[in-house]
């Protein structure tokens, strides 16, 4: 892990968005903030204070007029000395007031070096930084919500929470078990147990609310497939309330796959259309048939489309046995408003995920989305989740990896020492979240995911 910066430079950045606004925003964080202010306004303004002031360009014209903020560290964000400038939001005096600042010794921001260097003097770790870009990039208000969770440092806590369960454990294990020579007792026996499932019962919970978290921040990938003139692109269409594909009783007319992103209960999910699958078609059509088995590929849900008029659940079956795919599999029946079976579930519920719906009329949509909902996690998602990516499942999964792998060894072997040192490995595994243990590569490819100014 990078240590904290030696001899940290002064950056500047305009933190605002651009465009026109009421207000704009210089930010800058590093040793020489305060004398830039005071040559930038003529005044020294004290920590935690807000001025209005002129500012000043070389010449001792005004370039705007505003408020200057300071914050000396390390009590304020970055931890280092940070001065905001508000003038007002207009990109032309934006860029003049920022140009005006780098004159006075401040270097232009990398994406994200403001939290870069919070990170790096411990003012939040690596989780909340990463949900600050994920807050800034929500796409839906639970995304939202569940950043500021994070934020928060609600993932943050529950991750210590779970550390310190599997210290703990190692301090039992070290003081209570390691005397080869003698039976271990059964009420360590069952200690060890109970604190085993406790880990394991805690790193389940994390687990399953951090994957809701990176639906919420990633997005659900879902692939429409089936025969032609099914209604892959009416049921497109039907779900992004939009006019998106072309339908048309032509078999064959969808021949590239369309991407679209919809909202389901405010999961990202980015739906794809696809080309029929069937043996006949010219190149383009079997090229686009290569796409649509590609895209169920890469799907977290595939969604498979039979006319309800014409093919039963052999037909779907058929097609999923030549897809090969392990995804989880929902087989939908369209065009019930023409076959006239009842719309959602069929009665009785049979094993695989049925659905009959009509594209047209949106008969069983409801049911059809709940389904795609209940697929995915079967989680919360109103509440509790916390933002998360595919980095932290990783993680977690290798956490939860190691820590069966030591449990089954220590069994075998009752080699106290060797369960000890796995059980310091899963925690540090779990310390890669937080930024604990991060590589240095990897933080900088963290950080560069942000935008300028935060
Ligand atoms: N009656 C009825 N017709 C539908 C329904 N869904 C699609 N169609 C029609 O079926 C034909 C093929 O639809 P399309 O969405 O292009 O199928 P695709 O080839 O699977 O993309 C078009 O004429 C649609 O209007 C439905 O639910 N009910
Ligand atoms: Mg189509």
């Amino acid at each position: 892990m990078v240590g904290k910066p030696e001899h940290a430079d002064t950056i500047a950045a305009i933190a605002t968005a651009p465009g026109q606004g009421g207000v704009g925003i210089v930010k800058i964080s590093g040793p020489d903030s305060g004398s830039i202010v005071s040559e930038l306004c003529r005044l020294k303004p004290g920590h935690r204070e807000a001025r209005y002031t002129a500012f000043y360009d070389g010449q001792g014209q005004v370039l705007d007029r505003g408020l200057a903020l300071f914050f000396r560290g390390p009590d304020s964000h970055t931890g280092e000395d940070i001065a905001e400038l508000h003038g007002h939001g207009g990109p032309v005096v934006m860029n003049l007031l920022l140009q005006r600042v780098l004159s006075l010794g401040a270097r232009y921001a990398r994406p994200g070096e403001f939290s870069e260097r919070a990170f790096l003097n411990n003012k939040i770790d690596l989780l909340q930084a990463e949900a600050v870009a994920d807050l800034i990039s929500s796409a839906s208000e639970q995304a939202a919500l569940s950043a500021v969770r994070s934020m928060e440092g609600a993932f943050s806590s529950r991750l210590e929470e779970l550390a310190n369960k599997v210290i703990e454990l190692r301090m039992f294990v070290e003081a209570t078990l390691d005397f080869p020579e003698e039976e271990i007792d059964s009420l360590a026996q069952t200690e060890l147990h109970d604190r085993l499932a406790d880990c394991r019962q805690c790193l389940a919970d994390i687990s399953a609310r951090a994957e809701t978290g990176r639906l919420l921040a990633e997005g659900l990938k879902i692939a429409i497939i089936g025969k032609p003139n099914a209604g892959k692109s009416s049921l497109l269409n039907r779900l992004a309330e939009v006019e998106r594909a072309i339908v048309s009783p032509l078999p064959g007319t969808t021949r590239d796959t369309i991407e679209q992103q919809i909202l389901i209960d405010g999961i990202p999910v980015s739906v794809i259309d696809t080309a029929g699958i069937r043996k006949a078609g010219d190149h383009i059509e079997q090229e686009g048939i290569r796409r649509a088995r590609s895209a169920a590929g890469s799907a977290d849900v595939v969604i498979l489309i039979a006319d309800a008029t014409r093919d039963d659940i052999h037909d779907l079956q058929a097609i999923a046995a030549d897809l090969g795919t392990e995804k989880k599999l929902l087989y939908a029946f369209n065009k019930i408003d023409l076959s006239g079976q009842g719309a959602g579930r069929p009665e009785p519920a049979s094993a695989a995920r049925e659905i009959y719906i009509s594209a047209k009329t949106g008969a069983g949509i409801d049911e059809l989305k709940r389904e795609i909902k209940d697929i995915v996690a079967g989680s919360d998602f109103s509440e509790n989740s916390f933002i998360a990516h595919t980095r932290h499942i990783n993680v977690l999964r290798m956490a939860g990896e190691l820590l069966e792998q030591a449990a089954v060894q220590f069994r075998r072997t009752r080699a106290v020492e060797l369960f000890a040192d796995d059980l310091s490995r899963v925690q540090r595994t779990l310390g890669e979240i937080t930024g604990e243990y991060t590589a240095d590569d990897l933080l900088g490819e963290i950080f560069s995911r942000f935008c300028i100014g935060k």
